[in-house]
């Protein structure tokens, strides 16, 4: 069977997913795995024009879902919009891969050059609502509407105005880029610290071993965790310390690796290890963000919060969240994502960022007006 399908929807449980058949015979794939209900016209009425269609998805005489089929003309595409559970979606691939049709990444039916599809796919990656949001805004708003309106106004701008408004624009690509790819956060310190408390908190969730016996975490562990709205990778690594345990000191290289690719540690010692921080500090490598967390404070006094507060440092009682306002605010300002204001134009793929770097080093107005228009696509 000359077809391609794959999931046009997120790769996650959801009201409803889109699967898309793709090809010369996505039509008569359908025809093997739908039946319209009574009364409605065949599944060739879709070719003739009657764009939506509901009907059985079927599997031999087993009814996996009712579904509602439209007909993509200009793409020799049918859509099956069924229900969005995982278990379905899985039998809809599974049965269409079985009558012939080849199972592709969604990428390869969807992406090309243009601001409306990178929406149609990345949205699909996008892993909390403000990062749905802010790409679901690009189009026809947000980077689509500004870069039309920018043509527009290139016969009365001077080039010089319109490259700052580009620059302006340029400095988002960073922000578009974490918003769909999650920054690493990476819990170091001290044992006993309370790094995989803290772990456990954010992540609202028991992914790590805490205990009072100090190195209880050896192989680091990871979770996705929600901070105010925005996806972040955080791990959770052995406590630092000298140490002749074979064990300890293979954790401690795992966990070098990490903070070199981290996009911001968290050094996080315990109210009774302050004298610990700088040296810790210092064998952190410079060019990596780190905010340093005091924790315990609950069993510290209003002098040495004070204190630890005057140096920038965070104060909280993890095992209570107390003080993850400060925190969680600290880590986004220092990553960037709250420079972000919800529907302003934002760059999220490299394609576009090249774009706009093209447009900087150009003193062509009809260079520019090109690339804006091969930016929209
Ligand atoms: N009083 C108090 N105890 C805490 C707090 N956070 C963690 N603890 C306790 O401190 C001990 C160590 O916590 P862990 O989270 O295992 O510390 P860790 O930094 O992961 O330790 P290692 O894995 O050994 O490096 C545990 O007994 C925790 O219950 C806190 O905010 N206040
Ligand atoms: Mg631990």
């Amino acid at each position: 069977m000359n077809c391609r399908c794959a999931l046009l929807t997120a790769a996650a449980a959801g009201g409803i997913a889109i699967v898309r058949i793709d090809g010369p015979d996505s039509m008569l794939m359908l025809k093997k795995i739908f039946i319209p209900i009574a009364g409605q016209l065949d599944t060739d009425a879709l070719l003739s024009g009657k764009s939506l269609l509901f009907g059985s998805l079927r599997d031999g005489d087993e009814t996996l879902d009712q579904v509602v089929v439209a007909y993509e003309p200009g793409l020799n595409a049918v859509d099956i919009n069924c229900h969005g559970g995982m278990r379905i979606i899985q039998r809809l691939m599974i049965l269409l891969k079985n009558y012939g049709a080849q199972v592709v990444d969604n990428k390869e039916l969807i992406l090309n050059e243009s601001i409306e599809s990178e929406l149609q796919y990345y949205i699909t990656k996008a892993l909390v609502p403000k990062a749905v949001l802010a790409v679901a805004n690009q189009y026809p708003a947000g980077l689509y509407q500004w870069a039309g309106d920018i043509i527009k106004s290139l016969e009365n701008n001077d080039l010089g105005e319109i490259q700052e408004q580009v620059k302006d624009i340029l400095a988002t690509a960073h922000i578009g880029k974490k918003l769909l790819a999650p920054p690493m956060i990476v819990l170091v310190g001290p044992v006993n610290a309370g790094k995989s408390t803290l772990a456990n908190a954010l992540g609202n969730k028991a992914v790590s071993i805490a205990s009072d016996l100090a190195g209880t975490t050896r192989d680091w562990t990871s979770q996705v965790v929600d901070i105010q709205g925005f996806a972040y990778r955080l791990v959770d690594t052995a406590g630092r310390r000298a140490s002749d345990d074979i064990l300890e000191q293979q954790s401690l290289i795992l966990a070098n690796d990490l903070i070199e690719k981290a996009d911001l540690i968290l050094l996080v010692a315990g109210a009774d290890q302050l004298y610990m921080v700088e040296k810790q500090l210092e064998d952190l490598p410079e060019n990596v963000n780190v905010l340093v967390v005091i924790n315990k404070v609950d069993l510290t006094s209003d002098d040495v919060v004070s204190n630890c507060l005057k140096k920038g440092y965070i104060c909280i009682t993890a095992k209570e969240k107390d003080g993850f306002d400060q925190l969680t605010s600290g880590i986004n300002d220092t990553i960037g994502l709250n420079q972000y204001v919800d529907g302003q134009p934002l760059v999220f793929t490299d394609r576009q960022r090249i774009l706009l770097e093209q447009i900087m080093t150009t003193d062509n107005a009809d260079d520019i007006k090109e690339l804006l228009a091969k930016l929209r696509g």
